[in-house]
Protein backbone atom coordinates (compact mmCIF):
# COMPACT_ATOMS: atom_id res chain seq x y z
CA UNK A 1 0.00 0.00 0.00
CA UNK A 2 1.38 3.46 -1.11
CA UNK A 3 -0.06 6.34 1.17
CA UNK A 4 0.15 10.47 0.22
CA UNK A 5 -1.45 13.30 1.72
CA UNK A 6 -1.66 16.70 0.45
CA UNK A 7 -2.60 19.51 3.08
CA UNK A 8 -4.47 22.68 1.70
CA UNK A 9 -4.12 26.19 3.07
CA UNK A 10 -5.27 29.28 1.72
CA UNK A 11 -5.07 32.97 2.82
CA UNK A 12 -8.72 33.07 1.77
CA UNK A 13 -9.65 30.52 5.19
CA UNK A 14 -9.69 27.43 3.43
CA UNK A 15 -7.96 24.31 4.93
CA UNK A 16 -8.11 20.90 4.85
CA UNK A 17 -6.29 17.27 4.26
CA UNK A 18 -6.40 15.15 1.04
CA UNK A 19 -5.41 11.49 1.59
CA UNK A 20 -4.68 9.06 -1.42
CA UNK A 21 -4.04 5.05 -0.68
CA UNK A 22 -3.40 2.77 -3.49
CA UNK A 23 -3.09 -1.13 -3.36
CA UNK A 24 -0.70 -2.42 -5.92
CA UNK A 25 -1.52 -1.52 -9.49
CA UNK A 26 -5.49 -0.92 -8.21
CA UNK A 27 -7.18 2.54 -8.47
CA UNK A 28 -6.53 5.15 -5.56
CA UNK A 29 -9.06 6.26 -3.17
CA UNK A 30 -8.74 10.00 -2.56
CA UNK A 31 -10.32 11.14 0.56
CA UNK A 32 -10.65 14.51 2.84
CA UNK A 33 -11.84 17.43 4.53
CA UNK A 34 -12.34 21.15 3.49
CA UNK A 35 -13.61 23.97 5.35
CA UNK A 36 -13.55 27.71 4.79
CA UNK A 37 -15.69 26.70 0.83
CA UNK A 38 -18.54 28.77 -0.18
CA UNK A 39 -21.66 26.18 -0.20
CA UNK A 40 -21.65 24.22 -3.41
CA UNK A 41 -19.54 22.44 -6.17
CA UNK A 42 -16.19 23.48 -6.85
CA UNK A 43 -13.85 21.76 -9.16
CA UNK A 44 -11.12 19.64 -7.54
CA UNK A 45 -7.81 18.41 -9.90
CA UNK A 46 -4.61 17.26 -9.75
CA UNK A 47 -2.36 20.22 -11.18
CA UNK A 48 1.36 19.25 -12.97
CA UNK A 49 3.92 20.61 -10.91
CA UNK A 50 4.19 20.85 -7.01
CA UNK A 51 5.06 23.87 -7.05
CA UNK A 52 3.70 27.05 -4.96
CA UNK A 53 6.01 29.30 -5.09
CA UNK A 54 3.63 31.40 -6.80
CA UNK A 55 0.28 30.46 -4.84
CA UNK A 56 -1.46 27.70 -6.32
CA UNK A 57 -1.12 29.76 -9.81
CA UNK A 58 2.38 28.24 -10.31
CA UNK A 59 0.98 24.16 -9.98
CA UNK A 60 0.46 24.70 -13.89
CA UNK A 61 -2.28 22.81 -15.68
CA UNK A 62 -4.16 20.03 -15.25
CA UNK A 63 -2.04 16.62 -15.09
CA UNK A 64 -2.44 15.36 -18.26
CA UNK A 65 0.45 12.76 -19.32
CA UNK A 66 -2.35 11.51 -21.93
CA UNK A 67 -2.80 14.57 -24.12
CA UNK A 68 -6.35 14.30 -23.64
CA UNK A 69 -9.29 17.58 -23.49
CA UNK A 70 -10.27 18.03 -20.44
CA UNK A 71 -13.90 15.79 -19.00
CA UNK A 72 -15.68 14.50 -16.67
CA UNK A 73 -13.86 11.67 -14.05
CA UNK A 74 -16.03 8.73 -15.68
CA UNK A 75 -15.21 10.13 -19.51
CA UNK A 76 -12.54 8.07 -21.51
CA UNK A 77 -11.80 11.61 -22.87
CA UNK A 78 -10.12 13.53 -20.02
CA UNK A 79 -7.09 14.73 -18.14
CA UNK A 80 -5.80 12.23 -15.51
CA UNK A 81 -6.22 14.90 -13.27
CA UNK A 82 -9.68 15.58 -13.40
CA UNK A 83 -11.62 14.50 -10.23
CA UNK A 84 -14.69 16.22 -10.93
CA UNK A 85 -16.19 18.21 -8.38
CA UNK A 86 -16.71 18.14 -3.89
CA UNK A 87 -19.97 19.73 -2.87
CA UNK A 88 -19.25 21.81 0.33
CA UNK A 89 -22.48 22.07 2.33
CA UNK A 90 -23.93 25.30 4.10
CA UNK A 91 -21.25 25.02 6.85
CA UNK A 92 -18.52 25.33 4.37
CA UNK A 93 -17.19 22.35 5.23
CA UNK A 94 -17.06 19.38 2.56
CA UNK A 95 -15.97 15.57 3.12
CA UNK A 96 -15.30 13.23 0.01
CA UNK A 97 -13.72 9.44 -1.39
CA UNK A 98 -13.64 9.43 -4.92
CA UNK A 99 -11.93 6.21 -6.24
CA UNK A 100 -10.08 6.60 -9.80
CA UNK A 101 -7.58 4.76 -11.88
CA UNK A 102 -5.50 7.87 -13.81
CA UNK A 103 -4.33 9.05 -10.47
CA UNK A 104 -1.16 6.04 -9.23
CA UNK A 105 1.01 6.49 -6.53
CA UNK A 106 3.96 4.78 -8.51
CA UNK A 107 5.36 5.34 -12.05
CA UNK A 108 5.81 6.96 -14.82
CA UNK A 109 2.49 8.58 -14.40
CA UNK A 110 2.57 8.76 -10.45
CA UNK A 111 1.30 12.24 -8.79
CA UNK A 112 3.55 12.22 -5.96
CA UNK A 113 5.21 15.76 -5.50
CA UNK A 114 2.03 17.21 -7.95
CA UNK A 115 -0.40 18.94 -6.36
CA UNK A 116 -4.50 18.79 -5.77
CA UNK A 117 -6.39 22.42 -5.96
CA UNK A 118 -9.75 23.87 -5.14
CA UNK A 119 -11.68 25.89 -7.39
CA UNK A 120 -14.05 28.80 -6.64
CA UNK A 121 -16.60 27.85 -9.39
CA UNK A 122 -18.24 24.31 -10.50
CA UNK A 123 -16.05 22.06 -12.86
CA UNK A 124 -18.59 22.34 -15.74
CA UNK A 125 -16.57 18.79 -16.69
CA UNK A 126 -15.80 19.99 -20.20
CA UNK A 127 -19.30 20.47 -20.90
CA UNK A 128 -20.28 24.01 -20.36
CA UNK A 129 -19.92 25.67 -24.16
CA UNK A 130 -17.34 28.23 -22.49
CA UNK A 131 -13.99 28.63 -23.70
CA UNK A 132 -12.54 27.07 -21.05
CA UNK A 133 -15.02 24.31 -20.74
CA UNK A 134 -12.56 21.92 -22.69
CA UNK A 135 -9.33 22.94 -20.71
CA UNK A 136 -10.09 23.63 -17.04
CA UNK A 137 -14.15 23.79 -17.02
CA UNK A 138 -14.11 26.73 -16.49
CA UNK A 139 -13.89 26.09 -12.85
CA UNK A 140 -12.63 29.64 -11.88
CA UNK A 141 -10.33 30.65 -9.37
CA UNK A 142 -7.62 28.67 -7.40
CA UNK A 143 -8.82 28.53 -3.91
CA UNK A 144 -6.26 26.21 -2.65
CA UNK A 145 -3.98 23.86 -2.98
CA UNK A 146 -1.64 21.40 -1.80
CA UNK A 147 1.42 19.45 -2.85
CA UNK A 148 0.97 15.85 -2.87
CA UNK A 149 4.49 14.09 -0.87
CA UNK A 150 4.62 10.40 0.65
CA UNK A 151 3.15 9.23 3.44
CA UNK A 152 4.41 6.51 6.11
CU1 LIG B 1 -7.77 22.75 -11.21
ZN1 LIG C 1 -8.86 18.92 -16.73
Amino acid sequence: MVKAVAVLASKEGVSGTVFFTQEGVGPTTVSGNLSGLKPGLHGFHVHALGDTTNGCMSTGAHFNPGGKEHGAPEDENRHAGDLGNVKVAEDGTASFSIVDSQIPLAGSNSIIGRAVVVHADPDDLGKGGHELSKSTGNAGGRVACGIIGLQG
